[in-house]
């Protein structure tokens, strides 16, 4: 039993984070959970309006009064250099440290993937990416810019707690399923930062016996979810080679509108998003696909300790996706809100 607080901060953010927001609201309030929502306009409006992006004493709230955020997308094109995005979505990831990306990789009808001769039963992964160190921590700087002799530094920070975390939590995500687990890296060319992967995944494998373990560079990882995706069940991976390998993973199970994240610290405030971003070619035309924002709820329902619930959610999204009730990105043609209201429709059948 979760003793999470049962009120979810709503986020729509920008573009067509508003839309989908909405949509992913509506299946909640239809759940009648008894969850309280409270909105918040975090977002490029209120950046360009007021140059804030969290308000003062945001995250002391949000720990202190929420148990989960429903959040949309950040990025606009008034701002080119998406410093608000960053400074909204990193600071959330990073301040409320929820180290767990959580992205399912799973395909529900052979029609959706690219792969040829693949189907469900071969695509149903789950990628545990690392969400608040390696080469997102913003380490670096440059020096003599804009000049012939320029120099520009990332640094790719890796901690053993962080790694250590990272990968206890994604074999006990395998325990919990078909107990596979790949580890990811790039140990041969980062001997340093990817040679503590591969010691701590070494080490941890003594305490779980019965989960059957290897280690893939990334590069033989991206090329295998291709080639032969039915071999993997858990990935774990650094923040930057788990951005890559979700969008592929997305692609291999229908594209972007129906992936699903959460950003999670089990037992604290975490934060649920789609994967896909705030598409400002597409906003306010009706047309945003809602299904990735209506699982990630299915994943903050989860989150929240009401796991028949997101079950109830994600079966309704993979009926709505079967009958082809879906946006037009998914080769149908129903708006934002007539898609969501099939999932309420097979909801309330259901019942
Ligand atoms: N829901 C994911 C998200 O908002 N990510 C931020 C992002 O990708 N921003 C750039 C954009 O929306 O174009």
């Amino acid at each position: 039993m979760s003793t999470l607080p049962r009120r979810v901060a709503i986020v729509p953010g920008d573009g067509i984070g508003q839309e989908v927001t909405r949509e992913a609201a509506r299946v909640l309030s239809a759940l009648d959970l008894s969850i309280a929502t409270e909105t918040f306009d975090w977002g490029a409006d209120r950046y360009l309006r007021t140059r804030e992006t969290l308000p003062a004493g945001a995250l002391d709230d949000l720990r202190e009064r929420f148990g989960a955020i429903l959040f949309g997308a950040v990025g606009d094109p008034r701002i080119p250099d998406g410093i608000h995005a960053k400074e909204i979505l990193l600071a959330l990831r990073f301040e409320l440290d929820l180290y767990i990306n959580l992205r399912p990789v799973l395909l529900y009808d052979e029609r959706l993937t690219p792969l040829k001769g693949k189907g469900p039963r071969d695509i149903d992964m789950m990628v545990l990416r690392e969400n608040t160190e390696g080469l997102y921590v913003g380490f670096g700087g440059n020096f003599k810019q804009g000049t012939p002799d320029e120099v520009a530094i990332n640094e790719d920070l890796n901690t053993r707690k962080g790694v250590d975390r990272i990968l206890r939590a994604a074999f006990e995500c395998a325990r919990g399923r078909r107990k596979r687990l790949c580890m990811s890296d790039k140990a041969n060319a980062l001997p340093y930062a990817h040679g503590l992967w591969r010691r701590a995944f070494a080490a941890m494998q003594r305490e779980f016996p019965d989960v059957k373990c290897e280690a893939l560079y990334v590069d033989v990882a991206a090329m295998e979810m291709v080639r032969a995706p039915e071999r993997f069940d858990v990935l774990v991976t650094s923040n930057l080679f788990g951005d890559i390998l979700t969008d592929l993973g997305a692609v291999i199970a229908g594209g972007l509108g129906l992936a699903a994240s959460g950003n999670i610290h089990p037992g604290r405030v975490s934060l649920f998003e789609p994967v896909h971003g705030s598409a400002p070619d597409i906003a306010g035309k009706g047309v945003a696909n809602p299904l990735g924002a209506i699982r990630s709820l299915a994943l903050l329902l989860d989150h929240l300790g009401e796991p028949q619930a997101a079950a109830r959610v994600e079966a309704a999204v993979r009926r709505t996706v079967l009958a082809g009730q879906v946006t037009r990105d998914l080769g149908g043609a129903l708006s934002t809100t007539a898609c969501t209201d099939h999932v309420l429709d097979g909801l309330r059948q259901e019942v």
